[in-house]
C-alpha cells in the first residue's frame, strides 16, 4: 500500500475519543452500572473515510428488523455486553463501526467487535429512534441509552403521566424547561432489547427528544454526544433534587410556580409543550 492511501488509526478519531470519555463518564455517574446503557452515533462518511479502506467489511450479520431508511449510513456503537467501565481501556472489542448494508437488512462490520462481538441488544430501539428522530431534525445524530438513577427512581414514586412528570422535572430547576421545552416521554414498563420497545420509544420520538423507561432507564437523543449527554444530565439532576426533598422530613414547601416557569421559557425564547402550565395570568 502507498503512503498516500494508507488510513488513520481509528483509535485517533475525535469521535471515538468522545465517546470512550462519554462512556467512562457514565459509568463514573452511576448510570451503567455492569453492562447497563448503551449508545449510537451517526457518523458521516466523510468523517470515517480517513480511517477505512471503503468496501472492507470485516462481518455481516443480518438484522431481523429491515431498516431500509437508513441504507448505507455509518454508526458507531456500543457492544453487547460490553461494560462500560472497561471502553476506555478496549475500544476495539467493546465498539464498533458499522455501516447499513444491504438496502437495510444487514450490517456490515467495518471496525471493531474484535473478538466476535455484535451491537447493542437494544439496537431495535436505536434505530427505530435514529429514523424518527431524523425526519425531525436533519441534525439529530445521536442516541444514548443509560440507567440514570433518579430518573429510575422518581418512576417509582411519581405517577407515570408524561405532563405531570415534566411539569415535576421543569419545576426543580430553571434549567430544565430551557433545555427541553418538548418534555419527556414515558413509556409503559416493557420487556427492553425487544422490537416492541424499540416501536413504543420510537413513536415516542416524534414529540419528545427523551424518553423514560419506567423502572429501567431513559433515552436521550441529540446533534452530538455532548448534547445527548447534557440532555440527559439535566433531567438527572432535576430528578435527584426531586428525590432529596421528596424524601426531606419537612417536606416541600415551594416549586418553581406554573407562572414563573411561562416567563422563564419566554425569557430564553423557548416553547413549552402546550397543556403542562396552568397560568394564573
Ligand atoms: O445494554 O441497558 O437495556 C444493557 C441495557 C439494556
Ligand atoms: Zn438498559
Amino acid at each position: 500500500m502507498s503512503i498516500v492511501n494508507a488510513k488513520r488509526n481509528m483509535l485517533e478519531a475525535p469521535f471515538l475519543k468522545q465517546m470512550m470519555q462519554a462512556t467512562q463518564n457514565m459509568w463514573r455517574l452511576g448510570w451503567d452500572e455492569r453492562n447497563g446503557g448503551n449508545v449510537s452515533v451517526i457518523l458521516d462518511e466523510e468523517e470515517v473515510a480517513p480511517y477505512i479502506e471503503k468496501g472492507s467489511a470485516i462481518r455481516t450479520i443480518s438484522l431481523d428488523f429491515p431498516v431500509p431508511e437508513l441504507a448505507g449510513k455509518y454508526f458507531l456503537v456500543t457492544a453487547s455486553g460490553s461494560y462500560f467501565k472497561n471502553i476506555i481501556d478496549n475500544p476495539e472489542e467493546l465498539l464498533g463501526i458499522i455501516q447499513v448494508a444491504d438496502g437495510g437488512n444487514e450490517l456490515d462490520i467495518i471496525w471493531g467487535f474484535a473478538n466476535g462481538g455484535k451491537p447493542t441488544s437494544e439496537l431495535p430501539s436505536h434505530f427505530m429512534s435514529h429514523i424518527v428522530r431524523l425526519e425531525h431534525d436533519e441534525n439529530h445524530r445521536v442516541i444514548m441509552h443509560n440507567h440514570a438513577t433518579n430518573v429510575v427512581a422518581m418512576t417509582f414514586t411519581h405517577e407515570l403521566d408524561e405532563a405531570a412528570f415534566t411539569k415535576s422535572l421543569w419545576q426543580m430547576e430553571s434549567e430544565c424547561i430551557i433545555v427541553f421545552p418538548d418534555g419527556v416521554g414515558l413509556l409503559p414498563w416493557m420487556i427492553p432489547g425487544t422490537t416492541e420497545i424499540g416501536k413504543e420509544t420510537a413513536k415516542k420520538m416524534n414529540e419528545y427528544r427523551l424518553v423514560v423507561w419506567p423502572h429501567h432507564g431513559i433515552f436521550g437523543t441529540g446533534s452530538s454526544i455532548d448534547d445527548a449527554f447534557g440532555l440527559i444530565e439535566t433531567a438527572e439532576k432535576a430528578a435527584q433534587i426531586y428525590m432529596l426533598i421528596h424524601s426531606h422530613r419537612g417536606g416541600v414547601k415551594q416549586v418553581i410556580t406554573d407562572d414563573q416557569l411561562s416567563v422563564l421559557a419566554e425569557a430564553f425564547g423557548v416553547i413549552p409543550k402546550p397543556g403542562i402550565l396552568q397560568l394564573t395570568k
